[in-house]
């Protein structure tokens, strides 16, 4: 429908045009306004909650200025878009984002306390948008700060789920799960009744002649789902472009409504379809690095990924262009396999709904997709039950079997030697039952394929893709090491250091272009500048022991070494080592006389992290970490010298306040299984040193900032094969030290025994898969090497500055860059 303004008309539009708030006094007009009238409260009823409402709605009227001619701007010129199809983002609060990219925090500030508020309270009112786990959703949170930041024509698409990531509590050392109802009420987002799709599930396939004599397949019956459009305003630091995060959310289609069951009194089981369909976007699956095949899940799948290719194509279709200019137009990206249906559904939707030829619709689909991998551990790669996809997606089913049949004939054509090449590649897995991998899938549709750091990258290459190297060439698989969002991270999170950086850089370019950070290298033994650095890294220490006593009424000590791991709790992260590691601490420092213990350098141990509800082992990762805490920090003989601390419901938020304040962090995986990790790179750029394995973007922080500043451990990814078989099939003698531990454990230190059996056996019986006991003493080693090392503060104050200024490569606008040269192969468009 036409629904734009005539221009005699459009003058009075203009003339009216609103421009949102310039200076503090109009800040707090608008505050005042949203109060009084959007919230319907007053000067007598005006809390901390209804100034954050008022105040995120008078960013959002500005925000959303900036996006009108965002999105004005991208359809005049109608470049090629990027759309970053994933099934987390893992946005975190938006306010005070908000504010610092629009460059009107410090006329916010002002004006709340002019109104009477701290700003701190007001942006701390902000409840997480916690639709993710942990990294794959915040990588994905970044690339649109990025994105945005960098003026790329992106769209984001996702999943409005009601329930994000669960709050985590913890109750006696034990994790319980908390619904994470959090749309009460969101400012952010815009409803768009009136964009829907209809999404079509189940049914059967009918083969047809269309008018031409073509023989064309009809997909009927079935039921429909109604996708709504929410949107989301993202906007980009220091500039007006504004993109939009679209996420759909799923109700009832109008006309499926029931009025039979409901005229004849069975008005319960016709809100029930309602309630069915709502379900579909109704929760976040909790699981990190981990596949569990629910048919709600694939449903998910595919209603968000119909509903935005719909959306795109719709979008490409305005322009009247022919279809071969479609990737020209369009490119779409693939957050992990989540999203893999999408090369299905286009190939559907050019060839059954726009009647192209099965090649020429291939083409287009294979030049337009690109894939991200983002992991290589088993447990986490997709695979969907043939039976599964045929019931609910029966056409897809069949597109599924020709794009392998043409794919297998091909290869067979150029390998007619190699008989068992067919079935290593097969998209369908032949096993019981058969079984589709989605992985295989997104290769083969995809023009580019790449992992998230190069250990990764060539890890992808050499196991899990090895054939399909062999087959599409080298050219097809690539590298783009992650990346982190430095306002939120540096400036958002750590605002005094980012001002102290900003007076030695010239200001807050570094903000744009992070290379600039080099810069300090000049100020590496400027005494006043590190202990202006030294200051600040205690002032935020400082912030986090307050807000450890206010959880956890533990005192600790600011002055001591604050260690920090923080992340899901996974046993390929090695969690266990670390706890081990630290009952190693408690036992040695036990049998010291109290002379000795006082030449010791203080530590505080502090973990985070939430655990699949459904992980046992993890769970009791978790509870073993919080029964340590309650034996050592009460532990006279220990005082100051160690504290044991667990962090309850680790999130985005949390992230921006713990971050800052530590001095050593924990990135300890099994070489070979964290596919990047993200968080590494936040810690170093926030000045702490990290002790860490070779895996992972680990290797890369080394190569740039020197292997003097970080602490290495730990066997190399290409032994991790030969000790594993070596525990399975020859001697597997336990570390002396660890089985110490494990002695101490096992005779009731730490609460019952029986409660930790799996978590040592794992280790002690059952092959050490993730290798804890043949990397404990370099561990133990390198943890001690850090004590000596801290005890120089002026030397460990200048390998944090250095660190810090070689970080520039991890920025996400590097990473965005290098997708959208060598992979989408877009151009920025300024507003
Ligand atoms: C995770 C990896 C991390 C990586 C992020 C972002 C999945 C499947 N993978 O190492 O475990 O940093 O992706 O790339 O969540």
């Amino acid at each position: 429908v036409e629904a734009s303004i005539p221009e005699p008309q459009r003058a009075a539009w203009t003339k009216h045009e609103f421009s949102g708030f310039q200076n503090k006094e109009e800040f707090e007009r608008e505050v005042v306004r949203h109060v009084e009238t959007t919230l319907a409260r007053s000067i007598y009823n005006c809390d901390e909650s209804a100034a954050y409402s008022a105040s995120s709605l008078a960013f959002r009227d500005r925000l959303v200025q900036g996006w009108n001619k965002t999105q004005q701007r991208q359809t005049f010129t109608d470049s090629k878009r990027i759309y970053y199809l994933s099934l987390e983002f893992l946005m975190g609060r938006a306010l005070d984002n908000a504010m610092l990219n629009l460059g009107a925090k410090e006329v916010a500030k002002e004006g709340l306390a002019e109104l009477g508020f701290r700003i701190e309270d007001i942006v701390g009112q902000e409840h997480d948008a916690a639709l993710g786990n942990g990294g794959l959703g915040r990588l994905a949170a970044c690339f649109l700060d990025s994105m945005a930041t960098l003026n790329y024509p992106a769209w984001g698409y996702g999943l409005r789920y009601r329930y994000g990531i669960f709050k985590q509590e913890i109750i006696d050392g034990y994790q319980v799960e908390v619904p994470d109802y959090w749309l009460d009420f969101n400012p952010w987002e815009f409803p768009r009744h009136d964009v829907t799709v209809d999404i079509q599930f189940y049914g059967q396939v009918r083969k047809s002649q269309d008018e031409n004599g073509k023989t064309v397949a009809i997909w009927e019956g079935g039921e429909t789902v109604t996708a709504v459009a929410y949107d989301v305003p993202t906007p980009g630091y220091d500039t007006p472009s504004t993109n939009n995060l679209r996420l759909w959310s799923s109700k009832a289609a109008s006309g499926e409504f029931d009025f039979q069951k409901f005229n004849s009194g069975d008005y319960e089981s016709s809100v029930a379809d309602q309630q069915r369909a709502e379900t579909i976007s109704a929760v976040l699956y909790p699981n990190d690095n981990l596949d569990r095949g629910k048919e709600l899940r694939i449903k998910q799948q595919y209603f968000w990924v119909a509903a935005s290719l719909y959306d795109i194509v719709r979008r490409f279709k305005k322009s009247k262009r022919s279809w071969n200019e479609f990737p020209d137009q369009v490119a779409i990206q693939l957050n992990d396999t989540h999203p893999t249906l999408a090369i299905v559904e286009l190939q559907r939707i050019l060839i059954d709904v726009e009647g192209l030829e099965w090649d020429e619709a291939w083409n287009i689909v294979t030049s337009t997709f690109g894939y991200t991998n983002h992991t290589v551990l088993p447990e986490a790669l997709e695979k969907w039950p043939v039976g599964l996809i045929q019931h609910l997606l029966p056409r897809h089913l069949q597109i599924i079997y020709d794009i392998n049949l043409f794919f297998l004939q091909s290869v067979e054509k150029r390998f007619p030697e190699d008989r068992d090449i067919l079935r290593r590649v097969s998209i369908i897995e032949e096993s019981q039952p058969k079984m589709v991998r989605m992985a295989y899938l997104a290769v083969v549709g995809s023009h580019k394929v790449n992992g998230v750091a190069e250990l990764h990258s060539d890890l992808i290459q050499t196991t899990i893709f090895k054939d399909f190297v062999t087959i599409f060439g080298e050219d097809k698989f690539t590298n783009v090491t992650n990346g982190i969002t430095p306002r939120r991270w540096l400036h958002q999170a750590n605002p005094r250091l980012s001002e102290l950086i900003a007076s030695k850089t010239g200001g807050y370019e570094f903000l744009k272009d992070l290379t600039l950070l080099n810069k300090l290298e000049l100020f590496v033994d400027d005494k006043t500048f590190r202990k202006e650095w030294a200051e600040i890294k205690f002032a935020n220490k400082v912030r986090l022991a307050k807000y450890i006593k206010s959880t956890l009424n533990v005192n600790v000590n600011p002055a001591a070494l604050f260690d920090v791991q923080v992340k899901r709790i996974h046993e390929y992260k090695r969690q266990q080592l670390n706890i081990f590691g630290v009952i190693h601490r408690y036992l040695t420092l036990k049998a010291m006389s109290p002379e000795e213990r006082k030449k010791q350098q203080p530590r505080v141990s502090i973990f985070g992290g939430k655990a699949a509800p459904g992980y046992w082992m993890a769970k009791q990762i978790i509870h073993l970490i919080n029964n340590v805490g309650g034996v050592v920090n009460q532990d006279p003989d220990i005082g100051d010298l160690l504290k044991v601390i667990f962090l309850e419901d680790y999130n985005v938020s949390k992230a921006e306040m713990i971050i800052p304040a530590s001095d050593l962090s924990e990135h300890i995986s099994t070489a070979g299984t964290e596919a990047s990790g993200t968080s590494n790179m936040k810690f170093v750029l926030n000045g702490g040193l990290i002790i860490g394995t070779c895996d992972g973007a680990n290797i890369e922080i080394t190569r740039e900032i020197g292997q003097e500043n970080i602490f290495l451990f730990g066997t190399l990814s290409e032994d991790v094969e030969d000790l594993r078989h070596m525990h399975t099939y020859g001697e597997h003698p336990i570390d002396p030290n660890l089985a110490k531990v494990f002695d101490a454990i096992q005779g009731g230190m730490f609460g019952e025994p029986n409660d930790f059996n799996a978590m040592i056996s794992a280790v002690r019986d059952h092959g050490d898969y993730y290798l804890v006991s043949d990397d404990f003493q370099s561990y133990i080693d390198t943890h001690k090497m850090v004590d000596t090392e801290y005890q120089n503060q002026e030397e460990w104050i200048s390998k944090c500055i250095r660190s810090v200024a070689r970080m520039g490569f991890f920025s996400s606008d590097r990473c965005i860059n290098e997708y959208a040269e060598g992979i989408w192969n877009i151009e920025p468009l300024a507003v």
